[in-house]
């Protein structure tokens, strides 16, 4: 992905008007635009290949399966059009693995989820983020997701994976980070999407979370 505004929108509206109207108007500030289950559930995976006409998708499926289950998925997503994909690490080597070998014939990106945003993000990830974050490296992912709300963990978890991964950080705004303290930490992208797609002036809330960041 093409590091120019730092900026993911995630895109978890419902319906194909809506998803459409919020991703023309922030175009020019996102580097990329997250889609998860709310809309492909809501509109398909064809609202994937509308959208990569705007800005390129990374599809959020957290995926979290058996190899041959996750090869599936991979392919479907990468069918569509996506140019990344969010994987779960919970899962073992080998399910990373299959996914990472299907966006190596595709040549799209993996990232790989550490510790996550919420509260809760801390019960059952803390203790084995680390070694998840060691995993992806060690699989060739081309980066990996940690918590914006947590800038401290951004850093360690920079630590482990060196420069040559990439993080993209959720939990901006509607969870209560600052964009500007987890670029700070080490994050290379943030991901943003109530704070902007139930603003009044989406574009304009993108502009000032790119101008906090300094791009
Ligand atoms: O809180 P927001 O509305 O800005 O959305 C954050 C997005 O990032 C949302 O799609 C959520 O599913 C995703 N996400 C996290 O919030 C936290 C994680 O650890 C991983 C993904």
């Amino acid at each position: 992905m093409e590091k120019k505004n730092r900026l993911i929108l995630a895109l978890d509206v419902t319906d194909r008007e809506h998803a459409l109207r919020i991703a023309n108007e922030v175009s020019d500030y996102v580097d990329s635009i997250k889609v998860g289950y709310p809309l492909v559930l809501g509109e398909g995976l064809g609202i994937v290949k509308e959208l990569v006409e705007i800005a390129p998708v990374i599809a959020d499926f957290k995926v979290a399966d058996i190899p041959n289950t996750d090869r599936l998925i991979c392919e479907h997503v990468f069918n569509a059009g996506a140019a990344g994909i969010i994987t779960h690490g919970f899962t073992g080597r080998d399910s990373l693995d299959s996914c990472v070998k299907v966006a190596n014939d595709f040549g799209t990106d993996v990232y790989v989820v550490t510790e996550m945003s919420h509260p809760g993000g801390v019960e059952f990830f803390r203790p084995v983020a680390e070694d998840i974050a060691k995993m992806a490296v060690e699989a060739g992912a081309s980066g990996v997701v940690a918590p914006a709300t947590r800038p401290e963990r951004v850093k360690d978890i920079r630590k482990i994976i060196g420069e040559e991964l990439s993080i993209i950080s959720p939990g901006v705004g509607a969870q209560g980070g600052s964009a500007a303290d987890v670029i700070r930490a080490g994050a290379d992208w943030v991901i943003v999407g109530r704070s902007i797609y139930n603003s009044d002036s989406p574009a304009e809330v993108a502009k000032k979370i790119c101008d906090e960041m300094n791009c």
